[in-house]
């Protein structure tokens, strides 16, 4: 029997993804909630974790503050199947393509699928700019900080440290029913490694 050299895909031990959530049209929280909620819902997609929502400030073309965060799922789809299926909630939830980095009411993108690296127009990962983005590692941190970039070697929490707070305006929680908004500065201090 052939071995299997991919550990990541070894069907006893479905792969870990995670998946950067972001809005900034229509109603953006609610549009978010919804979104994993339907996720979810997918065969074969597992929703583990769901990091706070932080308000953003937009990178690329003027246009409205954004809503983004970031889940864990274990999934039992491939990379391209799972990416399909991202783009076609996108669709669901009214997603248009008009103008690059333009605002939209759902983006969702593959940032890390196990620790596979693909290097492809039509997927690239991890996601090319998953390591330079504060509103992407921010909420990553919160939810996978010891997830090892494939490439870099560095973890998320190192990463999400190197890139500071810029842009993040605030931040709200769903834990437990309960909505707790604070704006960044409430923020407790990182702890100590
Ligand atoms: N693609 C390749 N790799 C991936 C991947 N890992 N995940 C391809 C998702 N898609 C991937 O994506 C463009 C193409 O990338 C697709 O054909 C897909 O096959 P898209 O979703 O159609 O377009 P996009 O999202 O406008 O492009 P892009 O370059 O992915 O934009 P980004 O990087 O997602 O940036 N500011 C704030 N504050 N918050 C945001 O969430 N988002 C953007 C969009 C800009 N500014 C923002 C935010
Ligand atoms: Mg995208």
């Amino acid at each position: 029997m052939a071995e299997c050299t991919d550990l990541s895909i070894s069907p006893s031990d479905p792969p870990l993804v995670a998946i950067a959530l972001g809005s900034n049209l229509g109603e953006p929280l609610q549009q978010l909630r919804a979104a994993v909620k339907v996720l979810g819902q997918r065969p074969g997609i597992n929703v583990l974790a769901c990091s706070p929502w932080y308000c953003t400030t937009p990178v690329g073309p003027p246009q409205p503050n954004y809503w983004n965060g970031c889940l864990v799922a274990r999934v039992q789809l491939s990379p391209w199947a799972l990416l399909k299926t991202l783009q076609a909630i996108e669709v669901q939830f009214g997603r248009q393509r008009q103008q690059h980095w333009g605002a939209r009411t759902l983006d969702l993108d593959l940032l890390l699928y196990g620790d596979r690296v693909i290097a492809t127009p039509e997927l690239t990962l991890p996601h090319p700019r998953l390591a330079e983005r504060p509103f992407v590692l921010v909420p990553l941190a919160a939810i996978a900080p010891h997830w090892r970039h494939p490439l870099l070697g560095e973890t998320i929490q190192t990463l999400r440290e190197q890139v500071g707070d810029q842009g993040i305006i605030a931040v709200l929680s769903d834990d437990a029913g309960e909505t707790t908004f604070a704006t960044a500065a409430d923020r407790p201090p990182p702890e100590p490694r």
